[in-house]
């Protein structure tokens, strides 16, 4: 497991085309400077001499159009833009792991995760997923209500969406739905609903969270992934599955997520679990929508705790 300890890459991608919102892609730097202020500050020499100097892939920009622009019904916006910037994304993920490292990608929005997932996929017999998010993000441009890619990029890493997405995927191994995990869901789509119904795909909803208890849900969830005999595990952190009122910062609120101390146990215990992670995705920080700054700091705060930092 690859956040106790090893070297860390962090790859920042400061998209905000699948968000289609202004303000996003100034996370992936702002997360990475914070997250180093914070450990120097703090005093964890350890981790921080385990961070690597930061790469930085370039994202597609809106251009001249206003990014909040209409689109037509089944139209994904700036869909061919975001696919083609994805393999450079998926070659400094692939070559990171390779090369013993976490491969650690700094949002930018979560369309990024088409090339996190299909590099890492690249890397791995078999890849199993746990996606941590408010959202399903199994939409299509068919079941989408906004158009928007940041909400279809796990959708296209199972095979289902348009082929310019899909085909990212084509020379990996297949990611199946069996080998996938959501944990935090709690505004899903009519047809994202309906993907989920099939049964396939493990997930547990904020709802089932409070039912069940977290430990017992982070602890089924950590079973189900470890038993798929996947050789390696992707965990893809949208940081609207925290609640709003700790983190506005981020484009896509939701109310009734979790609180900070919810996701710190939640992140300590992947961190110290036997299953093989070997890349991290920390997204959809949109610091222009929180000029506080405490969105930055929580959002940074809680990655060193998912990296080993401790008090415990
Ligand atoms: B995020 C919504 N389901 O598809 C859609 O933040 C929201 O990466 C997607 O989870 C949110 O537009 C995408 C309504
Ligand atoms: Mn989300
Ligand atoms: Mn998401
Ligand atoms: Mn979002």
């Amino acid at each position: 497991n690859r956040l106790k300890a090893g070297p860390i890459q962090p790859v920042c991608f400061p998209l905000a085309l699948g968000a289609v919102r202004a303000g996003v892609e100034l996370g992936a730097a702002a997360l990475d400077d914070a997250l180093r202020a914070r450990l120097i500050r703090r005093g964890f020499p350890d981790l921080l001499n385990r961070l690597r100097p930061a790469i930085t892939i370039p994202a597609p920009q809106a251009g001249d159009e206003p990014l909040d622009g209409r689109r037509r019904p089944g139209e994904a916006m700036y869909l061919d833009e975001i696919a083609a910037s994805m393999p450079p994304l998926a070659s400094a993920v692939a070559d990171a792991i390779r090369d013993g490292a976490l491969a650690l990608a700094l949002g930018g929005d979560h369309a990024l995760s088409l090339g996190t997932l299909a590099g890492a996929a690249a890397t791995a017999e078999r890849l199993a997923v746990l996606w941590i998010d408010a959202h399903g993000d199994i939409n299509t441009p068919e079941t989408s209500p906004s158009g928007h890619v940041h909400g279809m990029p796990l959708a296209a890493a199972l095979g289902r969406g348009p082929s310019v997405l899909t085909d990212l995927f084509a020379e990996t191994p297949p990611i199946r739905p069996e080998d996938t995990v959501m944990l935090g869901l709690r505004d899903l789509d009519p047809g994202e609903r309906a993907w989920l119904a099939e049964g396939t795909i493990h997930y547990a909803t904020m709802a089932h969270i409070d039912d069940r208890g977290l430990d017992a849900t982070i602890a089924d969830a950590i079973d189900r992934l470890r038993a798929s005999g996947a050789d390696a595990v992707h965990v893809s952190f949208d940081l609207d599955v925290l609640d709003p009122l700790l983190l506005p910062g981020t484009g896509t609120r939701v109310y009734g997520g979790l609180t900070f101390r919810e996701a710190a146990r939640l992140l300590r215990m992947l961190r110290d679990s036997d299953l093989p992670i070997r890349s991290l995705d920390w997204v959809e920080l949109n610091p222009a929508l929180d000029p506080s700054g405490g969105s930055t700091a929580v959002a940074a705060e809680l990655l060193a705790i998912a990296l080993g930092e401790t008090t415990d």
